[in-house]
């Protein structure tokens, strides 16, 4: 007797994973609707990378960089679409893999080595994605569960997902172009789950996580916004508080009777708040706008940085090294570059709201500068230095 051990043939093109043959209708599988969520979910990325790309440099700014800090609002918008694209990309991005998932079963895996390094490119392009995602959703909640620093992680990997989508694209340019218009009279499967109906329920998804989220800074949408884990108006003093004088263990040092100012320049000096309170105040209306996403505007007033420079003797254009009484945090020391330390509405504020600074929100003095990331409107400053 013989017994025939052949395995059966996989079908030539595609094995439908696990599944029977068929399990999956066409429509929903095609390249055509790959090519739709693409439309979409490319710009997403697309938006998120560059925003990603100005808060960095706004954070880490290379000296030959000239910014700009108008409009005041610009980093609430340019932030806010950061994490709304990044947000609205999770949907967008399960839906797309969920498209192409069946390719994960192309039969044989890799027809060639250019192939094979493509469906390489493809995993590293996933990877990325899922850890942009990710790292960025568990930073807008504040937690922080891994062994790496979130900010340089999050932007190299942002640079390894936007290489692999540019060669992905490139890849698959072909059938991009070849399915970006609908075919003209291709058949319609009247039983079959459509794409029109897919798209709704993406439409649907990427609407109810978007409006869950922005309100946590498109303030009218606040009360919406269920997963927002910030509200814009809550807080002491009507504005949220990161960090608190507690946590930040300054209250020894801002509560100090003889706490005083200190500006280090060619003509150094030292003012008490009473002191600072007595120079010529400024009010400004800014919003404070935290790389996580939240933002909230308040009405500040205190003193124009610019004028605490000239007292010190500093030229128009020099930089500033702003010292927190907070220690041993990544905010511990701000650099202002001359772009700010020049501009009429970067205050060393005194006031938030028309009450004096709350110890959360930074008492006795704080930074507070149009177009800058939250991180760098300093609390509790302690001491600036002119750097030449
Ligand atoms: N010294 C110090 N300043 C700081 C912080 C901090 O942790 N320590 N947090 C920053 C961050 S991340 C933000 S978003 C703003 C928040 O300001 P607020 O608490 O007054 O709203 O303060 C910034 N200034
Ligand atoms: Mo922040």
């Amino acid at each position: 007797m013989k017994l025939d051990i052949r395995l059966p043939e996989p079908p030539a093109v595609l094995r439908r994973g696990p599944f029977r043959a068929g399990a999956f209708r066409d429509t929903l599988h095609d390249p055509r609707t790959a090519v739709v969520v693409g439309r979409l979910l490319g710009p997403a990325f697309l938006v998120c990378f560059l925003t990603g790309l100005f808060s960095h440099v706004l954070q880490h700014q290379p000296h030959w960089l000239a910014l700009p800090a108008r409009p005041v609002w610009g980093y609430r918008v340019t932030q806010g679409l950061h994490v709304a694209t990044g947000i609205a990309a999770v949907p967008l991005l399960l839906v797309k893999l969920w498209v192409v998932y069946p390719h994960l079963f192309a039969w044989p895996p890799a027809k060639s080595v250019v192939h094979a390094l493509e469906r390489l490119s493809v995993a590293v392009l996933m990877m990325a994605a899922i850890f942009e995602l990710g790292t960025g959703l568990l930073n807008v909640v504040q937690w922080y569960p891994w062994p790496f620093p979130f900010v340089p992680a999050h932007y190299w990997i942002a640079w390894v997902a936007a290489g692999a989508i540019t060669l992905h694209v490139a890849v698959k340019l072909p059938l991009i172009v070849a399915h970006w218009r609908r075919p003209r009279g291709a058949p319609v499967d009247p039983e079959g789950p459509s794409r029109r109906g897919l798209l709704t329920v993406l439409g649907a998804g990427v609407g109810v996580v978007t409006l869950a989220t922005v309100g946590q800074t498109v303030t009218p949408l606040g009360r919406v916004s269920v997963l927002a884990p910030r509200r814009a108006d809550l807080g002491p003093q009507g504005l949220p508080v990161n960090r608190t004088a507690a946590a930040a263990g300054v209250f020894a040092a801002v509560r100090d009777p003889g706490w005083r100012l200190e500006v280090v320049g060619p003509r150094p000096f030292a003012l008490t708040r009473a002191e600072l309170s007595a120079m010529p105040q400024s009010r400004a209306v800014l919003p404070i706008t935290c790389v996580e996403g939240w933002s909230a505007s308040a009405h500040w007033s205190g003193v124009r940085i610019r004028d605490l420079l000239e007292r010190a003797g500093a030229a128009p254009g020099d930089r500033l090294r702003v010292f927190s009484h907070e220690r041993f945090s990544p905010y511990s020391v701000m650099d202002m570059p001359g772009e700010w330390t020049g501009d009429p509405l970067t205050l060393l504020a005194l006031t938030l709201n028309g009450a004096p600074l709350a110890e959360d929100h930074g008492y006795p003095a704080r930074i507070i500068a149009p177009n800058r990331p939250g991180v760098l409107q300093t609390k509790w400053v302690a001491r600036m230095e002119v750097v030449r």
